[in-house]
């Protein structure tokens, strides 16, 4: 049977026209990466929907691994999460209250999941190809974070499935509309991302 990976992007959200997210992962679908097929799904901006269409594609489609994209507005370099923690706030993209207001993404789970992914091969790689990327310790308490956590969660049986999420700059049409924001252009985000997914793909 074909070895699957499924990677995850999101529809636009908070009054932009496009995600970089969902433009890199579309740009990807269907590759062939290292022995594995390129599965993706576009997400909504929703942290119960989200959550619930990811660990619905794991158990339909039984991938070898799993990554999540999403748009990082302001952040200058592909950034690749290290921890999600089990707090999410479906107002968290329009009120700013650091997450006071956040509810577990599962009651009961384990406060945080560390991602399993090659991340020190993976920034290397990505370095190696002329393009910026860095670590992140905290993917905030709204979507995104959700979704990683729904996924490891999930996962956390098959602790041999890597899964992890990166989030992505604007990109520079985006960027336009906002002043001095960083951005990145979607075909450089997209060779970033397919070297990373090369890198989790041959990492077993
Ligand atoms: N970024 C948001 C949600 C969707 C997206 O692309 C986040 O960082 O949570």
């Amino acid at each position: 049977m074909d070895r699957v990976i499924l990677l995850t992007g999101f529809e636009p959200f908070g009054g932009e026209r496009t995600n970089p997210s969902w433009e890199v992962a579309s740009w990807l679908d269907g590759k062939e990466i290292g022995g594995a097929t390129i599965h993706t799904l576009e997400l909504p901006v929703n942290c119960r929907r989200a959550s619930k269409m990811v660990t619905d594609a794991i158990a339909r489609t039984n991938p070898a691994a799993v990554l999540g994209l999403g748009q990082a507005g302001g952040r200058p370099a592909l950034s690749i999460e290290k921890v999600a923690v089990n707090l999410a706030d479906e107002r968290a993209s329009h009120e700013s209250d650091g997450g006071a207001n956040a509810k577990p993404v599962v009651a009961g789970g384990p406060d945080a999941y560390f991602v399993r992914l090659p991340i020190a091969p993976m920034l290397r790689a990505i370095a190696r190809g002329g393009i910026p990327a860095s670590l992140s310790l905290s993917a905030g308490v709204y979507v995104c974070n959700t979704v990683m956590y729904a996924m490891l969660h999930t996962l956390r049986a098959r602790p041999r499935v890597p899964a992890g999420f990166i989030h992505l700059p604007y990109t520079p049409a985006q960027a336009a509309r906002h002043r001095s924001t960083a951005s990145m252009a979607v075909d450089l985000m997209t060779a970033g991302v397919e070297i990373a997914l090369g890198v989790i793909a041959r990492a077993k």
